[in-house]
């Protein structure tokens, strides 16, 4: 469904299996090389959600090779097989692939308790490839906004367990968040007891 131009929400496009493979790879990425960790705002803010870093390691407001606000070392490789199921998911987004440049890195969050996500717009990517996300375990309150302001108008919509969001086109550069996630809504048999995990696949449209 077609919640904006460019941004398309497929729910339950994950299988029981595809989601519990994810929830199973999450969790070695968590205590991969950069552990998983609470992202340090440039102000000196604390990110309630917890993230890991696939590709490229994202810091507020740039990607770098090496995770210089953890503990120095190379982040992970982003897997092949992460850039076909991503492919796959454009196409049944779009019914076709829009880009031809190779999704080079993902952002995996997971939200305990009572993280959640402000307004933003993702715009440290040098690539207007769409954005493709994946959520697992307990359904969110997703807040889907404008291009100008973080305020009204916005649409309120929820993420499930399973399921695929796209954002590119107009929608790419929408501000967007996450005000509440609703504890024991997942199902788990994906694996996860508790909270929500999101993966983001991007292009960062650097080398
Ligand atoms: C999440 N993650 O569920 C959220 C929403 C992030 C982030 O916002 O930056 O990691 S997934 C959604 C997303 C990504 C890029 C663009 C848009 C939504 N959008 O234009 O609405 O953890
Ligand atoms: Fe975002």
């Amino acid at each position: 469904r077609e919640i904006a131009p460019g941004a398309v929400h497929v729910p339950g496009w994950l299988s029981l299996d595809e989601q519990r493979h994810l929830v199973q790879e999450c969790r070695a990425w968590a205590t991969g090389p950069v552990p998983i960790r609470h992202t340090v705002l440039p102000r000196g803010g604390v990110m309630s959600v917890q993230t890991v870093c696939l590709g490229w390691h994202w810091q507020p407001y740039t990607y770098t090779r090496l995770a210089h606000d953890v503990n120095g070392e190379q982040v992970a490789d982003f897997p092949d097989w992460l850039g076909e199921l991503t492919h796959r998911a454009l196409t049944a987004a779009y019914g076709r692939t829009t880009h031809t440049d190779p999704y080079d890195t993902a952002l995996i969050n997971f939200y305990d308790g009572p993280a959640k996500m402000g307004m933003h717009q993702d715009k440290d990517e040098k690539s207007d490839a769409p954005v493709v996300s994946l959520s697992i375990g307990d359904t969110c309150l997703f807040r889907f906004g404008n291009t100008e302001t973080r305020g009204r108008p916005y649409t309120d919509l929820q993420l499930a367990s399973g399921d695929l969001f796209v954002f590119g086109g107009p929608s790419r550069y929408a501000y967007h968040g996450v005000p509440k996630v609703y504890p024991g809504t997942g199902d788990p048999a994906t694996g996860l007891a508790s909270g929500r995990l999101n993966l983001t696949m991007r292009v960062t449209g650097l080398r």
